[in-house]
């Protein structure tokens, strides 16, 4: 390849993470969410949905046995080609069969690829033993040539690849690719890379433009960011044309899927299968459609392959789609995919807070965009949407004790309400597990790998994206970073050079406190503003810089557009965004007031096990007329208020002391 457009690099800084928030959450991932859901991919956590994860594995693994032996393929006959997910009638004697979703092989490749992380963080011996145990399973259930899925290795193996819009063999694959690249790295192990080396190589066998090969492309995406990371893990540009092909491919006409399910082709205007980003070739997609997770998944491979190829059409498809999703379709909280009518993105500015989907998984999908349009745009909208994600829906989705999780993550909850008619994918408190359990050990990679979120560098500037406390080595520089994220915008940076020679360090100036920024820099440092990031240049020797981004609670309103937020206004310290919860207010939050210029006041204090920053203001609360019998309008009478404090607490946090309701938009008194 020729004329690459990534201009940073993520990967090429080596960061050990010193910061008191991440070091307790990394170790609450590491000792009680990684344990945990190893025991639910066991099946043998009491109370939460069973996974049959591992167990499928098992039983593929004694299918490749039986093989070796001379035995046939075997053909389950309660599998359906069209089905999507198999539960077993009698859960007390199960079959030698697939159970769960078609994709629940990725949950252990995600297990997995959050104990890489981890291990990178600082070895285990223990775990990295069950890691590779879990891979010697894995690769026990390979097929001979390379095939890797326990639905139709255990359902009916000819049948593979014959449904690729639906059944995520190529998100399977992904996961594993992803997970295979990360074990490697943290521990120079390739068993798990060999395996899907061998994968990818079946794959390229069968998918692709030459003769003989079907023009199939991932139903659900993630492959083509997979395949990014294999070819730059290994150099092999055949992995790096697979991925390409996936995005060059997609949305073409005839359909793929059209030829795949054996339909009428679409007419010349027909759009179909905006659900999977398939009604149009990617150049030019200009709006985010359908399934969310799809979406962003799409769109971070897209950003890959812009930075690794420089091709323009898909750097300018990658913005305009980062653009489209923040401008137009994107919660406070940094939710994405509004409605659950396919989990899916909706309308522009429709963004309603009961019966938002906001998947988790959506949310890590969107950061995942951001880190890659940051190595090719060093623009601080990006970091800036990457925290705002972290600090809120990602955070939002695990319990303050690593062991329960929000799929959906709405704006606005009644519990009663919860779980019923179009309200039937809203839980108020999070759950123990999932039957779709996409969002858990997705969560556990992701924020396992946080330092990759941290600083990137090019030939000439170290780049800090987020401030997390750090020690960045970039060639002869190294960087201390202290900072109190979230609620503190404080920052000193130390900076030491092995070497006497003029160096940039550009550090961003995150959106949320503007330009009003103070800064100790020392003199004789050339300074300037470029995409939101100061550039700082100087032979650093022994140096300090430090930083006061103001950190003040913000009222927030919507676009006049988001017809659900109009005459509501949300609560922001920094990239933290609040809430009210019933546990500090009571019932009925939607009798609240706000008023105007009252200020909002922070106090450090704990949300369950939380030490968090609480704001409070002065408020009012409209005190409802009760007499029996009264009819279910009136006449129009001013309201009778009485004053109140309102409390907000870190949206992050909410539904950590039991049910109860709870808002992001609250009443505004203008
Ligand atoms: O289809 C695989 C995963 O399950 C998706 O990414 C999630 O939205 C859930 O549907
Ligand atoms: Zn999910």
């Amino acid at each position: 390849m020729s004329h690459k457009k990534k201009i940073c690099y993520l990967d090429a800084v080596h960061v050990t993470l010193t910061d008191a928030f991440w070091k307790e959450k990394l170790r609450l991932i590491r000792e009680e969410m990684i344990p945990y859901q190893w025991e639910v991919l066991n099946d043998r956590m009491p109370g939460a949905a069973p996974s049959y994860c591992i167990r499928n594995f098992r039983m593929a693994a004694k299918v490749q046995k039986k093989q070796a032996e001379g035995g046939s393929i075997p053909v389950d006959a309660e599998w359906s080609e069209r089905g999507f997910e198999k539960w077993p009638a009698d859960p007390e004697h199960l079959k030698e069969a697939f159970y769960g979703f078609v994709f629940q092989d990725s949950d252990l490749y995600k297990w997995l690829e959050a104990v890489g992380w981890q291990l990178m963080l600082s070895p285990d011996k223990a775990l990295e033993k069950q890691a590779d145990e879990a891979i010697d399973l894995i690769c026990s259930a390979q097929e001979p040539d390379g095939y890797l899925d326990t639905y139709y290795i255990l359902g009916n193996k000819n049948k593979a690849f014959t449904n690729l819009k639906d059944h995520h063999e190529l998100y399977c694959f992904g996961h594993l690719t992803e997970a295979a690249v990360v074990y490697a790295k943290a521990t120079g192990k390739t068993r798990l890379l060999d395996a899907a080396k061998r994968y990818a190589d079946w794959i390229r066998q069968r998918l692709g433009k030459e003769e003989g090969k079907k023009r199939g492309y991932p139903g659900h995406e993630i492959a083509e960011m997979a395949l990014a990371a294999l070819y730059e893990a290994t150099g092999d540009e055949d992995f790096y044309e697979l991925g390409k092909y996936f995005i060059d491919e997609r949305g073409k006409r005839p359909y793929y899927y059209d030829t795949e399910q054996g339909m009428a082709p679409a007419g010349k205007n027909e759009l179909r299968y905006e659900y999977n980003q398939a009604h149009r070739p990617v150049a030019e997609m200009e709006e985010a459609v359908g399934h969310a997770v799809r979406a962003v998944y799409l769109y971070a491979g897209v950003a890959d392959y812009a930075g690794l190829s420089g091709d323009e059409a898909y750097l300018a498809a990658s913005r305009r789609l980062w653009e489209n999703i923040t401008r137009e379709k994107m919660y406070i909280t940094g939710g994405i995919g509004a409605t659950r009518f396919g989990e899916a993105f909706s309308f522009p500015y429709y963004l309603p807070n009961e019966l938002a989907y906001s998947e988790t998984c959506a949310s890590i999908g969107m950061a995942m965009f951001d880190k890659r349009m940051l190595q090719i745009d060093v623009d601080s909208r990006y970091a800036d949407d990457l925290e705002k994600q972290i600090y809120n829906t990602i955070l939002a989705g695990m319990a303050l004790d690593g062991k329960s999780f929000f799929y959906v993550n709405p704006l606005e909850v009644t519990p009663i309400l919860c779980g019923t008619d179009e309200r039937s994918h809203v839980k108020p408190v999070r759950q123990k597990w999932f039957g779709c359990a996409c969002c858990p050990p997705n969560i556990a990679r992701f924020l396992s790998s946080i330092e990759t979120c941290i600083a990137s560098r090019d030939t000439d500037t170290l780049y800090l994206h987020q401030y997390i406390g750090s020690e960045i080595r970039s060639g002869s520089l190294t960087l201390t970073v202290q900072a109190n994220m979230p609620y503190d915008g404080n920052v000193t940076l130390r900076v030491t050079s092995s070497e006497k020679e003029k160096r940039t360090i550009a550090v961003r100036i995150p959106g949320w406190c503007g330009q009003d920024y103070q800064a100790d820099i020392p003199a004789g440092t050339r300074k300037e503003k470029r995409g939101g990031y100061l550039y700082l240049t100087r032979s650093w020797e022994n140096d300090t810089v430090s930083f006061c981004f103001p950190m003040k609670p913000m009222v927030y309103l919507a676009d006049f557009r988001v017809r659900q937020d109009a005459g509501k206004a949300a609560v922001m310290l920094g990239p933290v965004c609040y809430c009210l919860e019933e546990a500090d207010m009571g019932k009925d939050l939607h009798l609240l007031h706000m008023l105007p210029e009252e200020p909002l006041t922070p106090k450090k204090e704990n949300v369950s096990t939380e030490e968090v920053i609480t704001l409070t203001a002065e408020g009012l609360r409209e005190i409802p007329s009760e007499t029996p019998g009264q009819p279910l309008y009136c006449k129009f009478q001013s309201p009778k208020t009485e004053p109140v404090v309102l409390k907000w607490i870190p949206y992050y946090t909410w539904a950590n002391r039991g049910p109860g309701e709870m808002q992001v938009w609250t009443r505004y008194h203008f």
